[in-house]
């Protein structure tokens, strides 16, 4: 009965949104190449992997809540995602972290990490045919504890976190060939200090330098890309960052490095969507941290609100769906884990299919002829059109659950899972 209404639904929205000149079938065939990279660190608090008793600690980024039911270990992270990867519609990427190896009972420290510690990864991640990006990891250890990293004034301290970004970048580069296909590897440093900080411009040439050592061994960009990730403040760097926009935007577009645009690492009225046509002006791709930021953090679950619509829209008009790597970054401890991967996956897909049943080009032809009121009018009927019937329509021919099904599935899993551990 359902399956029935809803094709009469679909019916009825593809008409509509044909008379806006819009083709749904097109947009869903779209949307499936949108693929979005779900990060790891969801799953277990950015615990990650290197000791049992993991935790984050330090380095501006904290997690709050202690929901049951967390991922202790590979297999449960895995079987975690699995359970996500079932609840969202489309063929999807998976984000690492380097402390999320597989070390064994072994302590491995961030300068000894190797390509075989990501070995069974692979594996898994093949079976599930699904391909990885990886992340270095700068945090939560004590060589961080000052503060700093690879800017560091202390050379031992930068020359040991050198080494571990040199080590991950050729993990992604293994990662990339064995899977053939592209693994992007982002660089995030906590570095900055909570107060009044003179040394600005000294921490910045020193991390210039560390890049510059960094990068000075060239990878088949088949197999790895380099990503860089700004940040206006964290917790414990309020006062200054080191790797500030400006940093890594100087940086990377005159070293030919992708940079990273987190929606919850800039100020709070400033929307990264009025970036996206500056920085693929000047550089070939772009990374995104999908994230949401609220006042002073900036990692709550996405949802479909205007910051994530209006960043779709900007990455749809621009026609640069594939000059965009789409990664989510949040982590919320306090609500059941999987549910805050299918919301926020879900939310980013949603966003980027209202973007693509814009009606763009009548809107623009508007704008061009300066008929101001008709392209806000034609704007705000783009938001009652039937978007969510196409959406559940793409769910259903996925053979993924619909709507608020989602919620029940994801409490049994709770329940026979989760509540286990
Ligand atoms: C932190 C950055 C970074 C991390 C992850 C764990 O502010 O956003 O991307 O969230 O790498
Ligand atoms: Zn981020």
């Amino acid at each position: 009965m359902k399956k029935k209404s809803l094709e009469t639904a679909y019916a009825y929205a593809r008409e509509r949104y044909a008379e806006l000149g819009i083709d749904t079938d097109k947009a869903l065939k779209d949307l499936d190449k949108v693929s979005i990279s779900l990060h790891c660190w969801q799953a277990d608090d950015v615990g990650g992997f290197e000791r049992t008793d993991s935790t984050l600690s330090g380095g501006g980024i904290q997690v709050t809540g202690n929901y049951p039911g967390k991922a202790r270990n590979i297999e449960e992270l895995r079987n975690d995602l699995e359970k996500a990867y079932s609840l969202i519609p489309g063929k999807h990427r998976f984000n690492m972290h380097a402390i999320y190896g597989d070390f064994g009972k072994k302590f491995v420290d961030r300068d000894a990490v190797e390509p075989k510690h990501f070995k069974s990864w692979i594996d898994w991640a093949n079976e599930q045919k699904i391909k990885i990006d990886f992340n270095s990891s700068l945090f939560s250890h004590v060589m961080a504890d000052s503060g700093y990293t690879l800017s560091s004034r202390e050379k031992k301290v930068r020359e040991f976190w050198i080494e571990h970004v040199q080590r991950c970048r050729e993990i992604a580069a293994y990662i990339g060939k064995e899977q053939k296909g592209r693994s992007v590897h982002n660089i995030w440093i906590p570095d900055g200090s909570k107060d009044v900080t003179v040394n600005r411009l000294e921490h910045r040439k020193i991390l210039k330098e560390s890049l510059d050592t960094i990068f000075e061994k060239e990878y088949n960009p088949k197999e790895m890309a380099d990503a860089i990730e700004s940040k206006l403040f964290g917790i414990g760097s309020e006062s200054y960052v080191v790797g500030s926009h400006e940093f890594y935007m100087g940086y990377g577009f005159t070293n030919n490095r992708m940079i990273c645009l987190d929606m919850g690492h800039f100020h709070p009225t400033e929307s990264i969507a009025d970036k996206i046509s500056s920085t693929l002006l000047f550089s070939e791709e772009v990374l995104l941290h999908v994230s949401r930021g609220i006042r002073w953090d900036s990692d709550h679950v996405v949802i479909f609100n205007d910051d994530l619509i209006q960043l779709a829209l900007e990455i749809v008009r621009g026609n640069f769906l594939n000059k965009v790597n789409i990664g989510l970054d949040f982590f919320d401890a306090s609500i059941n884990r999987i549910g805050a991967y299918v919301v926020g996956t879900r939310a980013a897909q949603r966003a980027f299919l209202f973007a693509l049943l814009e009606p763009t080009k009548k809107i623009r032809e508007y704008e061009n002829k300066s008929q101001n009121f008709e392209k806000l009018a034609l704007m705000e009927v783009s938001k009652d059109m039937p978007f969510g019937i196409v959406w559940d329509y793409y769910c259903a021919s996925k053979g993924v659950l619909i709507g608020e099904e989602v919620i029940d599935d994801i409490q049994k899993y709770e329940k026979t899972v989760l509540a286990k551990r």
